[in-house]
């Protein structure tokens, strides 16, 4: 079955325990929680990752070869500086949807840039939760239907 790893980034294993302002109340395990709802009704498997550690989630990148068909990235705070993310991207060629719990956009300037979406399909930020229920609607709609 089609396979699409859901990557999650640093400190988004506090998501649900602090600043509910900025982001929300649901917990990372409920959101996961959600993506395997989805996944059930949308016929992919999925494995849902996080990790605080660049080098941890690279490697993550890397293991998609062979295992995954698409990849879903919430890189955190990594989506603004590494461009060892971005590398680990495009050798992998695995197609990748850079996603975000905030509206990236209205937020502070250094939140604008984003090294993912230069080798991204395309960004989904500002639905919360929701975001990660949508980027794998997009996921599968790619990997599975006509494309034309
Ligand atoms: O909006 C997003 O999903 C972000 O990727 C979240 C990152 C931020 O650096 C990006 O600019 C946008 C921050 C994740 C921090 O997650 C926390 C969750 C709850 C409490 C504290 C941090």
């Amino acid at each position: 079955m089609t396979s699409v790893l859901i990557l999650n980034g640093p400190n988004l294993n506090l998501l649900g325990q602090r600043q509910p302002q900025v982001y929300g109340r649901t917990t990372l395990d409920e959101v996961a929680g959600m993506c395997r709802t989805a996944a059930e009704r949308l016929g992919v498997d999925i494995v849902f990752e996080q990790s605080n550690h660049e080098g941890t989630m690279i490697d993550l990148i890397h293991a998609t070869r062979g295992r995954h068909q698409g990849l879903i990235l919430n890189a955190g705070a990594y989506t603004h500086t590494s461009i060892a993310l971005m590398d680990a991207i495009s050798s992998s060629e695995v197609p990748t949807i850079e996603l975000h719990l905030s509206n990236v956009h209205a937020r502070e300037d250094f939140r604008h840039r984003s090294y993912i979406a230069k080798v991204a399909l395309g960004v989904i930020c500002g639905f919360g939760p929701r975001g990660y229920v949508l980027a794998l609607e997009a996921m599968a709609a790619h990997l599975l239907e006509d494309r034309s």
